[in-house]
């Protein structure tokens, strides 16, 4: 068996004779490591256009970028555990998944925390998000290597305004609304006054066409993305959730690059981070008048009364007795 450094030098070995022979192209397929990147995204969601054309060519001298979309690979919120068990190597990682199994990172899911795209790179590149990154990297294998906008999210519903006008949390009462399967997303769904459903991205445009959910919610390059305005009817502007992803690698795979592949890893995940971060952005600006075109009723709700429901909410609930001491100030004194 071939293992360990012994291995490497052998493949070494193979390489040269392959390249003496004139093989020059299969040396370099046999020396190249491959990450596989799986994500419930689809290939036209501006964070995978953003790691298939700055991530993939910035590190394609030694490593193949392989993605995998719409959670053909791994499901959706299983992608953590596929790279601590050598079965992924990289994935664009939710909060939400990281906060079962690290409770205080359920202070990155909680409603109107986070203030936009800017707050949130300040926030991950603080010393504050220190010990989060520690902790995953040592109790789990993973390094968060950069933060992606995935956008401001907002309540998204089957019934026209004048069929179902959401005002305040009291209108969403009752209301079945799709969350993503974890806790700190049911809980997202509670703390804004409905009735969440706990299902898995993929299954929410058919479940929104037959009426199986009443809405669901995600942020607007989203919506546009996935199709939902095709089977909705309105759009209620909370942005109760400034959402992101981080850009999650194998620290296994990280430890076998050398330093220089390293750093070109860290500045390709971010480069393509904020290569998509500007796309989302953009694209939140011009979709209002794109979901109206398609007739829907796009509009702002009273944001004083989600905000204050919202936070109420999370300040007695469970989730912020884990929230480490003195770390929501420091978010929200990074902010505006
Ligand atoms: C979703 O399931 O609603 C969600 O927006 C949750 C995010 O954390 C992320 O997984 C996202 O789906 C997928 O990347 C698809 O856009």
């Amino acid at each position: 068996m071939i293992t360990g450094f012994g291995r490497r030098t052998f493949i070494t070995a193979a390489s040269a004779t392959l390249l003496a022979l004139g093989f020059g192209a299969a040396a370099d397929a046999a020396d190249k490591i491959t990450l596989r990147m799986s994500t419930p995204a689809s290939d036209s969601d501006q964070r995978s256009v953003a790691l298939a054309e700055v991530f993939g060519p910035a590190v394609a001298a030694f490593a193949t970028y392989e993605p995998h979309y719409n959670a053909s690979l791994i499901a959706q919120g299983s992608e953590l555990e596929a790279i601590a068990s050598g079965d992924l190597e990289m994935s664009i990682a939710s909060a939400q998944e990281l906060a079962t199994f690290f409770p205080e990172f359920s202070i990155f899911t909680a409603g109107y925390v986070h203030q936009s795209a800017e707050h949130q790179v300040k926030v991950f590149n603080d010393p504050l998000m220190d010990p989060f990154k520690q902790k995953v990297e040592d109790e789990l294998g993973v390094k968060l290597l950069a933060v992606m906008y995935l956008g401001r999210r907002q309540v998204n519903l089957r019934f026209s305004q004048d069929e179902k006008n959401v005002q305040t949390p009291a209108d969403l009462a009752g209301v079945n609304l799709r969350m993503p399967g974890s806790d700190a997303w049911q809980f997202l769904g509670k703390a804004l006054g409905a009735n969440p459903t706990p299902m898995s991205f993929t299954e929410v445009y058919t479940a929104l066409s037959t009426g199986s959910v009443d809405g669901q919610d995600n942020p607007l390059p989203t919506d546009k993305d996935a199709k939902f305005y095709e089977v909705t009817k309105q759009i209620v502007l909370t942005s109760h959730l400034v959402d992101l992803n981080y850009v999650a690698f194998s620290k296994e795979v990280w430890d076998g690059l050398t330093p220089e592949q390293q750093a070109t890893v860290q500045k390709a995940a971010e480069d393509a981070a904020e290569s998509g971060r500007q796309k989302q952005l953009a694209l939140e600006e011009e979709l209002v008048a794109f979901f109206r075109e398609q007739g829907l009723d796009v509009y702002e709700p009273d944001l004083a009364a989600f905000r204050s429901h919202v936070q109420e909410a999370y300040r007695s609930s469970d989730f912020s007795a884990t929230w480490p001491e003195g770390v929501l100030d420091k978010i929200n004194a990074l902010g505006n």
